[in-house]
């Protein structure tokens, strides 16, 4: 990456202190960092006693055939025990664990007494339905708390369980199912979207006649929540109701314990190309992980926050910060079946201000898309309860931070912008809300215990006010442990790349500024080639959505015949924006100007392409592939992971009108 291009990125200068109060009262102080430096499995261990375990390790990390690892070696701990169990031991049981939001307005408050009931009552009708210890469970539900109990249930009787996202097709169930060889898939007949029930139970009977006709998976039932009450069809052979097995099974169940490494889930990754990976994740370290971040990263204090993750339960950060860490933490959290527009477009900031939420973790680009409504809907409801705010999946634009800082925050709440993958399973570079000054678009250092660094093609750590590649370089205990079924391919992926110095290659371009904290550049595949300058494509966004008409921008870089590539942007304005704007033309044209004056005239967008929304997948990230196809005239090609499929059609429409 050249120095050019990185010294541009960083024109931003403004920090933010800890408040003070927040900083005096603080879980993690500034001398967690030098505590884990001087003795890195030391720190894991201790953080390890924040569990029960049912038989202690005799190591900490056992790294002796690289890069597969094994912590917290010989120890045994039930998940489903340190998530529940426990905190109604500790005479808990009376404190909410999930206020559930239906969309439809319904809601219900399951306190952990509740929950531990529920969760062993689903523990044991998996027993009887034969389900064992190591055993694949498919989870396919809405965000409804059946997700969250099933999930607990199977991690309490030892099965693994592979959660697929209730947007996905059956297409797309079909081949996670198959690959993991699922035994049981649990289901619902429907959830509620945007107003309206949404079967899921059809795709499950499809992805199972599929899977039939290819004979390649052993689905013995399918388990099914009535959540909406519509028809579904019956298949008496293997379909069961879950209030028929579960609501009459026992509330007793002995959760026995099970190794350290014992494999409690794989969540297949949004991979836009080839066959899906199958990221495994185990027991003890992962549990270790998650907690230990979500206690330090959120400050959390059990007894009087209340937490709010945004996610979906079918992603990586449903399992981590909304089920696993934080109910090890004996959290009382939200959890929220719907979208953020539906009844309306406060429906949020409403669930904020009735729960008085105070931990909030979310997206940029659910930041984004709240920017183009307006903040007279935020500003409508009573958001003081919130203390500290958190983003994660993408890089955060300085403009979104500034506005979530602002307008959601009220400019009191630190922000934390958390890096991490499915892979690595735990936040791993991120501010500590009560020790670092964050600085609107970067992530900051690595959280203690972690190893970060940015690195040249060589492997060689790159100076303070330079940019490459991000690795990780140590050893994690939430780190994922193979991709299933292919441990070749997870050598390959991640470790090859720097073998020699035993990294972890994480995909992600970054820089580390004249501080050394680290600002993330998107992935390495979304730098574009420009004349030979390299340019990322967050950098430009960066700049589209610094302009008050500007709600949201997507770059892609394409071929170019004299450049190499040339910049295509798309944009989203914000709501009004054309009507002021005299001619789109003239708006475009002033846009353009705008990123040679941010950026440089290197920079300058060959052309943008104003339109009504951006492809996204389902866990809101932008296809930049397709926005590739269009820019440069090709057929568009797969489109089934996209959230709304009909998003493309609209583009290309525009596409072709505008050129
Ligand atoms: C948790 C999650 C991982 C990729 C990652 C990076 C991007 C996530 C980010 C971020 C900049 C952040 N990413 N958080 N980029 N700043 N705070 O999103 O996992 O779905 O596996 O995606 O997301 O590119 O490599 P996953």
């Amino acid at each position: 990456m050249s120095e050019e291009t990185l010294s541009n990125l960083s024109t931003e200068t403004r920090s933010f202190e800890p408040p003070a109060e927040l900083a005096a009262a603080a879980n993690v102080k500034a001398d967690a960092y030098a505590a884990a430096d001087a003795d890195r499995l030391a720190f894991w261990a201790e953080q390890a006693g924040r569990l029960d375990w049912a038989e202690p390790f005799t190591q900490v990390l056992d790294w002796s055939n690289a890069p597969f690892a094994k912590w917290f070696v010989g120890g045994k701990l039930n998940i489903a025990h340190n998530c529940v169990d426990r905190h109604v031991e500790a005479g808990r049981g009376d404190q909410v664990a999930l206020h559930f939001v239906g969309e439809p307005g319904d809601t219900r408050d399951i306190t952990y007494a509740q929950l531990k009931d529920e969760v062993s009552r689903a523990a044991n009708a998996l027993e009887e339905l034969g389900i064992e210890p190591g055993d694949r469970v498919a989870i396919y539900l809405p965000m409804i708390p059946e997700a969250v109990i099933a999930m607990l249930a199977c991690a309490r009787v030892g099965a693994t369980h592979t959660v697929v996202f209730g947007g996905f097709s059956a297409d797309a169930l079909a081949s996670r199912i198959a690959d993991c060889n699922a035994k049981l898939v649990i289901t619902a007949d429907g959830g509620y979207r945007r107003g309206a029930p949404s079967a899921l139970k059809p795709a499950v009977d499809e992805a199972l006649v599929k899977i039939d006709n290819d004979n390649t998976a052993i689905v013995e039932n399918v388990l099914v929540v009535r959540r909406t009450g519509q028809d579904v069809a019956w298949n008496g052979d293997i379909d069961v109701w879950w209030h028929e097995v579960v609501d009459e099974s026992s509330e007793i169940h002995e959760a026995k314990a099970f190794d350290a490494e014992h494999p409690l889930f794989v969540m297949y990754s949004s991979g836009t190309t080839g066959k899906p990976k199958g990221i495994l994740h185990t027991t003890g370290g992962y549990l270790v992980g998650t907690a230990y971040t979500h206690h330090a990263v959120f400050d959390l204090k059990p007894e009087t926050d209340v937490y709010w993750c945004t996610a979906d339960v079918g992603w990586i950060t449903g399992h981590s910060y909304i089920v696993y860490g934080p109910l090890a933490n004996g959290v009382t959290q939200v959890l929220y079946e719907g979208t953020p527009d539906s009844p309306h477009k406060g429906r949020w900031w409403e669930i904020i201000e009735k729960y008085k939420v105070t931990l909030f973790y979310t997206a940029p680009t659910a930041i984004r898309t709240f920017m183009k409504w307006g903040r007279s809907i935020p500003d409508g409801f009573d958001l003081s309860s919130l203390r500290l705010l958190g983003s994660v999946g993408e890089p955060i634009n300085p403009e979104a931070y500034m506005w979530y800082r602002d307008v959601i925050g009220g400019d009191r709440c630190p922000i934390v912008d958390t890096w991490w993958q499915t892979e690595t399973g735990m936040m791993m570079i991120s501010p500590l809300p009560g020790v670092t000054a964050g600085k609107p678009g970067s992530a900051m250092t690595a959280l203690p215990g972690v190893g970060a660094d940015v690195v040249d093609e060589a492997g060689v750590p790159v100076p303070n006010g330079s940019g490459g590649y991000l690795v990780l370089t140590e050893p994690w205990p939430s780190m994922l442990r193979t991709l299933m079924g292919d441990d070749e391919r997870f050598v390959d992926t991640y470790w090859s790349r720097f073998k020699e110095q035993g990294y972890y290659f994480a995909g992600d371009g970054a820089k580390k500024d004249e501080d050394g904290a680290i600002w993330l550049l998107g992935r390495v595949d979304d730098v574009m080639n420009i004349s030979g300058h390299r340019l990322s494509t967050t950098e430009i966004e960066s700049a589209l959505v610094s302009h008050p008409r500007v709600a949201e921008a997507a770059v892609v870089g394409a071929a170019d015949e004299t450049t190499g590539q040339a910049i295509v942007a798309y944009v989203i304005l914000r709501e009004g924006a054309l009507a002021e704007a005299t001619q789109g033309e003239e708006l475009v044209a002033e846009l353009r100007n705008h990123v040679a004056k941010e950026i440089g005239a290197i920079a300058k967008p060959r052309s943008i392409m104003l339109v009504p929304e951006l492809p996204k997948t389902r866990s809101g990230k932008i296809m930049r592939r397709l926005l590739k196809d269009v820019a440069e005239n090709r057929v568009v090609g797969d489109t089934t992971t996209l959230a709304d499929s009909n998003v493309m059609d609209l583009i290309a429409a525009g596409a072709k009108t505008s050129t």
